[in-house]
């Protein structure tokens, strides 16, 4: 390493207290935080805040994800999301903590940040997932406000699409992009959520893989985190978050598992080319591992050595 890659480094570990530079075992740096996609890099710094100050991943992660949500120019999460075909946003997303708590809200309406609710399913309820009427109910009850989540913007994309009402859900078309993060804290504790208004133009009432304990988030605190983002079926079917954890806990590393998972949803699907899949892992160690099936898949990721936008490695 030369002289000026280490005034680098010391450059970006001067914004913390001496007192927080944690390492994993492995010697990795912490807190680090990763998020999906270009919006993760405000997420991200939203997380960072709370990870600098010895917060919880778990309360970083949310504060992340609420970025995307409120942002009107994310139209794939929260506030300005594509509607689906009838006109309506409805939002899916999950928390899940470092003790395999979890909170889950699905086909949900009018309130900017699912990614709360979910929070609140998993501390004030014995349950792990609320949808529609009833997560709505529940979210009034806890104080959440009600607004109308549809922006002008969404609104007429939305009308250009019915002129055809041709559903094709290729992901990267439709710049649909989930916003998935996780973090691993001071303490070295593990957390994730994941945050969506789902596929464009979707059916009424469909659900994706970005609530799914399992399909579009996983954390086991003994081994790893995992997210994904892309066509949620094809997550759903292979409870692929959890498939990466569990590579990881055989032995691979974050990216060989990321990876494996991909290959698994692939080797099934005759026509895997026409869609996209990506996940993105940090293990336990920090250690970071993205993977998608075509390129276009990017995730960014801060910590006291990188903050940077990195482009997923894929299979085409
Ligand atoms: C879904 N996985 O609802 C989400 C969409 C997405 O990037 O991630 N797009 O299927």
């Amino acid at each position: 390493m030369n002289r000026r890659h280490l005034l680098q480094l010391g450059a970006l570990s001067s914004f913390l207290p001496k007192s927080t530079l944690a390492k994993t075992p492995k010697g990795n740096e912490l807190p680090i935080v990763v998020s999906t996609w270009k919006h993760g890099i405000d997420a991200n710094i939203a997380a960072w805040n709370i990870l600098v100050k010895k917060g919880t991943a778990l309360d970083a992660v949310e504060a992340g994800a609420r970025i995307s949500e409120a942002d009107p120019t994310v139209m794939s999460v929260g506030y300005g999301g594509f509607p689906d075909r009838e006109g309506h946003v409805t939002l899916d997303a999950c928390i899940m903590d470092h003790q395999q708590n979890c909170g889950s809200v699905a086909f949900l309406q009018h309130i900017k940040h699912p990614v709360s609710v979910a929070r609140k399913v998993m501390e004030q309820t014995p349950h792990v997932m609320l949808v529609g009427e009833g997560a709505l109910q529940f979210a009034k009850a806890q104080g959440f406000k009600t607004e109308n989540l549809l922006t002008e913007k969404a609104k007429k994309a939305w009308q250009e699409w019915l002129k055809q009402a041709k559903y094709q859900p290729v992901i990267n078309i439709e710049n649909h992009d989930t916003i998935g993060i996780l973090a691993l804290d001071s303490s070295g504790n593990l957390s994730g959520a994941c945050t969506t208004s789902g596929a464009a133009f979707k059916m009424h009432g469909r659900v994706g893989d970005s609530p799914l304990i399992g399909a579009g988030l996983y954390v086991d605190n003994e081994i790893g985190a995992a997210t994904a983002t892309g066509m949620g079926e094809l997550m759903i079917k292979t409870v692929g978050c959890h498939s990466v954890v569990e590579f990881m806990r055989q032995g691979a590393t974050a990216q060989q598992a990321c990876q494996e998972a991909v290959e698994r949803i692939a080797k099934k699907l005759p026509n895997f080319k026409k869609f996209q899949v990506g996940f993105l892992a940090l293990s336990k160690q920090g250690d970071v591992g993205a993977y998608c099936i075509q390129p276009g898949f990017n995730y960014a990721v801060k910590s006291t050595k990188q903050d940077k936008l990195q482009d997923g490695a894929s299979m085409l």
